[in-house]
């Protein structure tokens, strides 16, 4: 798939993310529940290697529950805290501060150790992730939660503002602007049905026709397709998933002179209400 991201773009944000990680002790790297795969980018491993890490299944709400109990298993095998969060839910944001919190006590031991500090530093976190994961979200939402303490500090202007998240662990007020993997396993079609990828720049129809056969490869993601569209299993057995939306589309009303159905649309509205969770809590990828 043809998707803009432009190279500039990506070795932009490469340089940006590499100047600003040797500040930080912490990464907090926030995912997309639907596509924990897709939506990391290809060489975050790399990039914060030497730091403690925590991973954010951002979008709980509109992931399957299940699929996400499974991913968070998945990531704590592999030795990184894996946490869900709906970032509306004030007490999902506090879930965040305080592991962060335990991640800056590791910190501080690991430093206290090699060093044999006397005095209390600070630890510094970044919150990083590809585009529309819900970074900036979570960064108003701890510096909400903190607002006493989010400190323009004097004398420091054109600098970085840090929010301070706990006595002695500062977060970075703007995030760390990853690039999406657009490589392999459908990942650009992935972040297209979630909505991380704007969908003008892509084949719709093509997009739409790709989601449909994925909800239709689960059993319980069929159901809920069938039930949202109120199509029978019969309707559609026979039929392939351009068929398949020109039915969504005929039965939206989304018709032509000549009674043809507009598949353009049909793909908006099918694209629209899988993104915003209105078919059911669906992930794009289990494990
Ligand atoms: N359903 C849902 N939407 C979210 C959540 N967090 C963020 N969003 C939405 O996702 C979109 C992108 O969020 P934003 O914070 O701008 O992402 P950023 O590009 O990573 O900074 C916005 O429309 C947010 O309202 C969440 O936990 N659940
Ligand atoms: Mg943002």
């Amino acid at each position: 798939m043809n998707i803009n991201y432009y190279p500039g773009h990506m070795v932009k944000a490469q340089n940006d993310i590499k100047s600003v990680i040797k500040l930080i002790d912490i990464v907090v790297e926030v995912l997309d529940a639907r596509i924990p795969m897709s939506s990391r980018n290809p060489i975050v491993d790399d990039i914060a290697k030497e730091k403690q890490r925590i991973i954010v299944l951002n979008k709980a709400d509109l992931a399957d529950s299940e699929e996400t109990k499974k991913w968070i298993k998945h990531f704590e095998e592999n030795g990184i805290t894996a946490l869900a969060v709906d970032s509306s839910i004030p007490n999902d944001i506090k879930k965040i501060i305080d592991e962060i919190s335990k991640k800056g006590e590791i910190v501080y031991k690991d430093k206290k150790d090699s060093i044999n500090l006397e005095y209390n530093p600070i630890y510094r976190v970044l919150i990083a992730g590809i585009p529309n994961v819900g970074k900036s979200t979570i960064i108003n939402k701890i510096a909400k939660r903190n607002a006493a303490e989010v400190s323009n500090r004097p004398g420091v202007t054109v600098r970085k503002q840090w929010i301070r998240v706990a006595s002695n662990i500062d977060l970075l007020d703007t995030p760390g602007l990853l690039w999406p993997r657009l490589d392999e396993n459908n990942a650009g079609e992935k972040l297209a049905l979630t909505g991380n990828i704007k969908q003008d720049v892509l084949d719709i129809e093509g997009v739409a026709c790709i989601g449909i056969e994925m909800l239709l490869e689960n059993d319980k993601y069929k159901k809920m397709f069938l039930e949202k569209y109120k199509l029978n299993q019969e309707d559609i057995d026979t039929l392939d998933s351009y068929d398949i939306l020109e039915m969504i589309g005929r039965k939206r009303g989304c018709l032509v002179s000549g009674g043809n159905v507009d598949t353009m649309k049909a793909s908006k509205i099918f694209l629209d209400e899988l993104k915003a969770g209105k078919i059911g809590k669906i992930s794009l990828e289990c494990i």
